[in-house]
């Protein structure tokens, strides 16, 4: 532990933590005057509404402001009914993309790089009784220093454009929910649990850190509402005989409840939801609880008409019970950690998740999908402007992900990149220290991966070694030959013996697989984007998954339709969703319902 992402926000007596979502005020500042002309201290000058959480860009009717890169402003106001100086006074954002600084009554209380995990800012000293203001500055441009890569051009009237060497539309804004929170001084910062199984009963080795007091617990609750274990002290080990175990799709929760006392009085108090599961490979598989699990699904994206990245509860809700209907267990955050809603619905409805970082795009290429899924991808670090900076980046990802994550039962893998250059001595360098840095970092040491593109073939891939289950992202029928699956299938044969004959002794999770399809074409015999051709390379896969027994995965591309940049190869978006981008299902939905829900 150490890095703290401030724990999920909770209320109760001793804690406050209010929402702060709702419309907020919004300015673009092409200019980057913000800050030379006061705004955080006098007030966005010409600020338009913006609702909070969503992305910024589809909101608007015009272009320009859809695909707006430069710096912006949010504003809104807080109450801080009294300042006590027992408490600490904190802002929690999801998340804000890519880099922001946070002012409250003009004074900076926190800076923050990286687009898709927590900011908390500390704002204790800016706050005075009665309504405070909030600003935000943030900014939207890609750069090959920060993840995921990409590059800002200049249009000739001057305005920038952001370009992502990624296969997804650049949603920025505040997508996540906002808190005020007031903590107690003396307060629970952050705890870690990890599982061991002896038959039916779990030892649970727990860790809690917290910021003065003298006196910690921690008690496990079962359904019923009986404690099933209690711990005192700051680490030590809970055991509970004949435990419920945290099951795929019938995940079974027990209230966590921490306290802080100091003097005797209790001073702070967490609760939480926690899942007694173990997760570990061994030889060719994957085992939950000690048992081999089948990984169903699909990659998915945050994304959605309107609201873009924004995070809604309907939608994440719809897109469970879509999940169920098929007949999945597992998706993959492709290709940035998710809000943290995500998480605790997965927790709840026994879903796993393989949590990545927004490490995507290490390839200089626009339509990088293509060149990817290909295997024609350019090398990227030999040119990288600055290695330092980005992997400097790319740590705090997988600190802070790790940081927020590590208790989730739902998650079950790290995936420390998509799509990378593997396949050079600096990218065997670059990588290393990374794999090093998620070992040391997690508790529970979850099993670590990366999605592997085209490029990182049985013979080039110098990254594999670090991985303990080996994900692909393939395109046999799409990129390459597409429109013939029988020689698509001859292809995808071949290299699959090629890795078989490396006799790795690892897993294989197909993290990627599809084709762009759309919902109003039919055509048969099928041809590439009609809905009889997804159904057919759906069957051709299914065909080679079964003759490889190191395939212990699948996780289609992708769960739903979702936005791109534009470019002669995306229709309004990619359309490689099973399901559409309103979350009805395509043809080839029921071809995979059948054989899933016969997988046990
Ligand atoms: C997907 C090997 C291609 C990589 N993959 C990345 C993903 O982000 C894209 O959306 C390809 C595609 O549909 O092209």
């Amino acid at each position: 532990m150490g890095i703290y992402t401030e724990l999920y926000p909770v209320n109760n007596h001793l804690r406050h933590a209010e929402l702060l979502d709702g419309l907020w005020r919004f300015q673009f500042d092409p200019e980057s005057r913000g800050e030379a002309d006061a705004w955080p201290k006098n007030g966005l000058p010409e600020s338009i509404s913006m609702p909070v959480p969503a992305s910024f860009s589809d909101v608007f009717t015009d272009a320009r402001s859809r695909d707006y890169a430069g710096d912006f402003w949010y504003e809104t106001a807080f109450c801080v009914k009294e300042v006590s100086p027992d408490k600490r006074y904190f802002i929690r954002f999801g998340s804000v993309t890519h880099t922001c600084r946070v002012f409250v009554n003009g004074v900076e209380c926190a800076s923050h790089t990286g687009g898709f995990l927590p900011v908390v800012a500390d704002v204790t000293s800016a706050v005075v009784p009665g309504m405070n203001r909030l600003t935000v500055k943030a900014n939207n441009e890609l750069s090959e220093t920060n993840i995921p890569c990409g590059t800002t051009v200049r249009r000739s009237d001057g305005s920038k454009r952001s370009m992502g060497y990624f296969d997804f539309f650049n949603y920025s804004g505040i997508q996540r929910s906002v808190y005020y929170m007031e903590l107690p001084k003396c307060a629970i910062k952050d705890y870690s649990l990890v599982y061991r199984l002896e038959g039916s009963d779990a030892y649970i080795d727990y860790k809690i850190e917290a910021d003065g007091g003298d006196e910690v617990s921690i008690a496990f609750i079962d359904a019923e509402g009986k404690v099933a274990a209690r711990g005192d002290g700051e680490q030590g080990t809970l055991f509970i005989p004949s435990a419920h175990l945290w099951k795929v799709r019938n995940a079974y929760l027990y209230d966590v409840v921490i306290e802080l006392k100091q003097g005797g009085k209790v001073t702070d108090r967490y609760t939480a939801k926690a899942g007694i599961r173990t997760v570990e490979i061994k030889g060719e598989s994957i085992l939950l609880n000690g048992e081999k699990v089948y990984l169903k699904g699909f990659g998915k994206h945050e994304d959605a008409d309107m609201i873009g990245r924004g995070f809604n509860y309907a939608i994440a809700k719809r897109d469970y019970e879509c999940l169920k209907w098929i007949g999945a267990n597992c998706f993959r955050t492709s290709h940035y950690p998710y809000a943290e809603e995500w998480y605790r619905m997965a927790d709840e409805e026994g879903f796993l998740i393989i949590d990545e970082v927004p490490a995507v795009g290490m390839m200089r290429s626009i339509a990088n999908f293509l060149t990817a899924g290909r295997g024609e991808a350019k090398g990227f670090f030999a040119e990288c402007p600055d290695i330092g900076t980005l992997s400097k980046n790319h740590r705090a990802a997988i600190e802070e992900v790790i940081a927020r994550d590590k208790n989730h039962p739902s998650v079950i893998a790290w995936s420390i990149f998509n799509e990378a250059e593997t396949y050079t001595e600096l990218a065997e360098k670059y990588f290393a220290p990374l794999f090093e840095l998620a070992r040391a970092l997690d508790p529970q040491k979850r099993p670590l991966t990366g999605a592997l593109e085209k490029s990182s073939s049985p013979a080039a891939c110098r990254v594999n070694k670090m991985m303990d289950f080996i994900c692909l992202n393939r395109y046999y029928g799409w990129y390459i030959s597409g429109g013939e699956l029988e020689e698509a299938e001859r292809m995808f044969r071949e290299e699959m013996d090629a890795w078989q004959a490396k006799k790795l002794n690892k897993p294989f999770v197909f993290t990627e697989f599809g084709t762009d399809t759309l919902d109003t074409l039919h055509k048969l015999p099928g041809v590439m984007w009609s809905q009889e051709y997804q159904q057919e390379y759906m069957r051709m896969h299914f065909e080679v998954f079964a003759g490889y027994p190191a395939i212990q995965g699948e996780l289609a591309w992708n769960f739903a339709d979702f936005q791109t940049g534009q470019g002669i190869m995306r229709v309004n978006g990619n359309k490689k969703g099973v399901f559409t981008r309103q979350r009805q299902p395509k043809a080839a939905a029921y071809t995979i319902r059948e054989r899933w829900l016969n997988i046990k």
